[in-house]
């Protein structure tokens, strides 16, 4: 029986160095929890980076995979498939849009979401050739391509990846000002951003940030995009984030917990006007719409409506700020809690060369939760969204027994 360790060197010699992981070796994972290969049991407090919101092979979106996937798995847009126009219709109306269009990563959405303004743009809001500008704030992450890294302002992102796209413009996040100011370009085709940065460590704008933002643009002719691939699906404690600020974003992307995190799928929607303007051919991938993604994702949407976990999100997100807040308040090494729903993050007082945090993590997986810090002093968490308060009680126990530890 191979150990974690020896499954770790595998990694090590045959896979790419792509990553530092946590020495965990998982193997199973049922709802709220993980075990690893030595059987030792998790509360899993990343949930694969807001991607299993449902829980861990949640029973419904399983049988979705599996009876679909023993009927047909793909047939390419090639030809029309029984399963797609079916999802269509279901996910256009389960957020209150015109048209959708169907593909895999989150990363994937974005770039589609970019191609979409600014065929609109040319074709719309008439600017000229390859003159269309989209907006993008400081600290995005919305992938790994290249046309995503060219508006990261993260070096870990960029370094060694040049040249980037051209027609990007980066302004500063949670900032009024340097929006109405970029926007005064008449050859903006769109504003696109996160109403929470995921990546850049939970960071939640001013309350009034995003639907001022999204007034500015509205008042500009300009598109807003909102990526919440990671805000989305429940996560924040609404179905969508941008539904606590009280507008509609004219391309929502999702992806991650679309799936429940057992296929990759994601989806771009948007109304008529702005989705028309790709015509066939212009556009898709070989998996995109492909009928177990299509059932996956009715499954998992049914689950998040169904289970009422975007309700579940709010509250225990207002207990976890909470109890977390009573315990910053007497600490002297954390400096804040912050997030909305299931999507929190604490700030360790620390420089960022210290690694108090990667230790934080091992010792709380040491005690069975598994978190993992970003940008060196911020430690995310965000359980699956089917989370019970006794559970999440003893889950804040750990988080707190073991910052003592630290204090
Ligand atoms: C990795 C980070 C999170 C995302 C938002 C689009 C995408 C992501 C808001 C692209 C993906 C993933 C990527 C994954 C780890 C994870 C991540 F740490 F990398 F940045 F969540 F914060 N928009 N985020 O968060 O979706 O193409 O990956 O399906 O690259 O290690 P994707």
């Amino acid at each position: 029986m191979l150990t974690s360790k020896d499954l770790i060197n595998l990694e090590y010699k045959y896979g790419a160095h792509n990553y530092h992981p946590l020495p965990v070796v998982l193997e199973k994972g049922d709802g709220v929890f993980l075990w690893d290969v030595e059987g030792k049991k998790y509360y899993d407090f990343l949930s694969a980076y807001s991607a299993v919101n449902q829980g861990h092979c949640h029973p419904k979106i399983i049988s979705s995979l599996i009876n679909q996937s023993k009927k047909l798995t793909l047939t390419s847009r090639a030809f029309h498939n029984n399963i797609l126009g079916q999802y269509e219709k279901f996910i256009t109306e389960f957020f209150g849009y015109d048209k959708v269009l169907p593909m895999n990563t989150g990363v994937e959405g974005g770039e589609t979401a970019v191609k979409l303004a600014r065929k609109w743009g040319y074709e719309v809001k008439q600017i000229p050739k390859d003159a269309a500008k989209i907006v993008f704030v400081e600290g995005n992450f919305w992938g790994r391509t290249l046309g995503a890294i060219s508006s990261s302002t993260d070096p870990s992102s960029t370094n060694g990846f040049g040249p980037f796209m051209p027609g990007y413009e980066v302004i500063p996040y949670n900032d009024l000002n340097s929006l109405r100011t970029a926007l005064k370009d008449p050859n903006v085709a769109a504003f696109m951003v996160e109403p929470i940065q995921g990546e850049a460590g939970v960071v939640v704008p001013d309350e009034n940030y995003l639907r001022k933002a999204y007034d500015l643009c509205k008042e500009s002719n300009v598109l807003f995009i909102a990526d919440e691939v990671q805000t989305g699906i429940g996560r924040t404690g609404k179905m969508i984030c941008c539904e606590h600020h009280g507008f509609k974003p004219d391309i929502l992307i999702l992806g991650k917990a679309l799936s429940g995190g057992v296929f990759p799928v994601s989806a771009i929607l948007a109304s008529d006007e702005v989705m028309l303007t790709i015509k066939p051919g212009e556009h898709g991938s070989t998996f995109g719409g492909n009928p177990v993604a299509c059932e996956v994702a009715m499954a998992a949407l049914n689950v998040i409506r169904d289970e009422k976990l975007a309700e579940n999100a709010q509250n225990m997100g207002i207990i976890f700020r909470e109890k977390i807040q009573s315990y910053i308040d007497k600490s002297k090494i954390v400096e804040k809690v912050r997030g909305m729903g299931l999507l929190n993050a604490i700030v360790i007082k620390d420089d960022e060369n210290s690694n108090i945090a990667w230790n934080m993590c091992l010792k709380m997986a040491e005690k069975g939760l598994l978190a993992k810090p970003t940008h060196g002093n911020i430690i995310r968490f965000a359980p699956p969204l089917i989370i019970n308060e006794d559970q999440l009680n003893i889950c804040i126990d750990i988080i707190t027994s073991t910052l003592k530890e630290f204090e």
